[in-house]
C-alpha cells in the first residue's frame, strides 16, 4: 500500500512555477487570437472544467493481447491500488474524478469501505461493468457458449444474477449506471439461431432492467465481433438501439469507438442516438484496424473532434435527454498506463475545446447555402487552432499540473510502486 498522497504537492507547485511565465504568454497570445473571433478564452477554460471523463479501473493495469500480457513492474494488484493510480491521473490532470469498476475483477467484501477509500483519494464511482465474458474459479456454469443469450436457462439466470449483483454493489458505491457488454454470438454460420438468441437477450435484459433503481440507467454496449467471430448478438448500434427501445427509457446505447467496422461514420451514429435520446455515452479509445484499444486520439484525432462537434452541438442547443457519460476504455501494452490515461484524457479535452471553438453560426449559414467547401473549412478551422494553453491553464486553475506526464516521470511513482507492489509471477492472456 502506498499511503501518502499520490504525488508530492511541492513537486507539482515547483514545476508549475517554472512553466508559468511561458504558459501565461502563450495563453495571452491565444486569448488575443480568439478575441478577434469574439471568443473569450476564460469562458472556454471554465466551460472545459464542466467536462469529466471516467477512468476504467482495468485501464491502470497492463492490458495485453490474445497472445500475451507483459506485466509492468509496480502495476496495481487490486482495486485499492488501482484507485491509487487513478488518483495520480486525477491529481495531475484534473479531468478524471470518477472510476468505472468491473466485476468480479473489483469485487470487495466491504463496498462501503471501498467508497470511503475512493472518496479519501478524491474519487467517486462511475458506471459498473458486468463481466459474463470469462469463467471465474468456483463459478457454477460456463459462459463458453454465451451468457445472457445462452440456450440454457440456468446459464442465463446466472448471468442475470451477476448483473443484478453489479447493481447492488454499484448502489453502495454511489454509481448510477450499469454497463452491459456481452461476448455472446457464434463462430460458425448455422451455430446459433440469430432470432432466438436476440429474443433471449431481450428476455434476460428485461429482468436486469426491472432490477434497476429508479434513478439508474443501463448502458448497452455493442461490438462488431470478437470473441464471437461470425455472428455477435449485439453487434451494432442498430441492434443496441432496438434493445434500448424495447427495454424502455432507462436503457441507452453506449458507443465504444473501437467497436465498429473500419470506415464506419461514428459521428453519424452519435448524431442519431442524440436525436432519439438514446445516447448513453462513450468508451473512448483509438484504433487502426479493429478493437485495438489504443490511446484516445493517438491514431485519428480528427474523428474524436468530429464526434465532439456533434456532442457540443447537442449541448449548446440543449437537446432533450442529452446527458452522456464519458469514459476511457483502453488497453496499455507498451506504455505506462498512467501516462497513457493522462494523454487520453487530454485528447478528449482537446476535442471538446476545439468543438467549442467551431463558428456554428457561419457553419449553419454555409450548410443552408450548400457551400460545401466553406462549411468544411469552417469546421476544420477549429482543429487548426493550437488549444494546448487552454488545456494547461485549465489544469493549473483546477489545482493540477501544467505538464502532467513530465511531473509524473519526475515523481518516481512507478519505481516506488514497483518496490511496494511485488509482481505476481503468473502469465495471463490479455483482457478482452
Ligand atoms: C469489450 O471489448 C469492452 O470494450 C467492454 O467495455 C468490456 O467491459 C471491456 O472491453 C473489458 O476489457
Ligand atoms: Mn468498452
Amino acid at each position: 500500500m502506498i499511503d501518502s498522497a499520490p504525488i508530492d504537492a511541492d513537486l507539482i507547485a515547483a514545476d508549475n512555477e517554472r512553466r508559468r511565465v511561458e504558459l501565461d504568454a502563450d495563453f495571452a497570445h491565444l486569448g488575443e487570437q480568439l478575441a478577434r473571433r469574439d471568443i473569450r478564452i476564460d469562458e472556454v477554460v471554465s466551460h472545459l472544467s464542466t467536462l469529466s471523463v471516467a477512468l476504467p479501473s482495468w485501464g491502470v493495469g497492463s492490458g495485453g493481447t490474445r497472445f500475451s500480457r507483459f506485466p509492468l513492474a509496480g502495476e496495481p494488484r487490486d482495486i485499492f491500488e488501482k484507485l491509487e493510480d487513478c488518483a495520480v491521473v486525477q491529481q495531475l490532470g484534473r479531468s478524471t474524478p470518477a472510476v468505472s469498476p468491473h466485476l468480479p475483477w473489483d469485487r470487495v467484501d466491504d463496498p462501503v469501505d471501498l467508497r470511503e477509500r475512493a472518496a479519501a483519494l478524491g474519487l467517486e464511482f462511475a458506471a459498473v461493468n458486468s463481466n459474463t465474458f470469462q469463467d471465474r474459479p468456483g463459478q457454477a456454469l460456463s459462459y463458453k457458449f454465451g451468457s445472457l443469450t445462452h440456450t440454457e436457462k440456468s446459464v442465463r439466470e446466472q448471468a442475470i444474477a451477476h448483473n443484478i449483483e453489479c447493481i447492488q454493489l454499484g448502489k453502495q458505491l454511489g454509481s448510477r449506471a450499469l454497463t452491459v457488454w456481452i461476448p455472446d454470438g457464434g463462430n460458425f454460420p448455422g451455430q446459433s439461431d440469430l432470432t432466438a438468441a436476440f429474443e433471449r437477450y431481450l428476455e434476460s435484459m428485461r429482468a436486469i432492467y426491472d432490477a434497476l433503481p429508479q434513478d439508474w440507467s443501463v448502458f448497452i454496449e455493442h461490438k462488431l465481433y470478437e470473441p464471437a467471430l461470425y455472428s455477435t448478438v449485439i453487434a451494432d448500434w442498430g441492434t443496441s438501439f432496438i434493445a434500448a427501445s424495447e427495454l424502455g427509457p432507462k436503457a441507452r446505447c453506449l458507443v465504444d469507438l473501437g467497436h465498429h467496422a473500419p470506415t464506419t461514420n461514428v459521428e453519424m451514429i452519435v448524431a442519431r442516438l442524440i436525436q432519439f435520446q438514446k445516447l448513453a455515452g462513450f468508451h473512448f479509445n483509438d484504433s487502426k484496424y479493429g478493437d485495438d484499444d489504443l490511446d484516445t486520439g493517438s491514431v485519428d484525432p480528427f474523428q474524436i473532434f468530429l464526434i465532439f462537434h456533434e456532442l457540443v452541438d447537442a449541448e449548446l442547443r440543449d437537446a432533450p435527454g442529452f446527458a452522456p457519460a464519458y469514459m476511457l476504455d483502453q488497453s496499455h501494452n507498451v506504455t505506462d498506463p498512467i501516462e497513457s490515461l493522462l494523454e487520453s484524457a487530454a485528447s478528449v479535452q482537446r476535442a471538446y475545446v476545439q468543438a467549442l471553438l467551431v463558428d456554428r453560426e457561419a457553419l449553419r449559414e454555409q450548410q443552408e447555402a450548400n457551400d460545401a467547401l466553406a462549411a468544411s473549412s469552417t469546421l476544420r478551422a477549429a482543429v487548426q487552432i493550437d488549444v494546448e494553453p487552454i488545456l494547461a491553464m485549465g489544469r493549473l486553475r483546477r489545482g493540477g499540473a501544467i505538464a502532467p506526464v513530465s511531473i509524473y516521470r519526475a515523481s518516481g511513482w512507478r519505481a516506488r510502486a514497483a518496490q511496494e507492489r511485488p509482481q505476481r509471477l503468473i502469465s495471463e492472456p490479455g483482457i478482452v
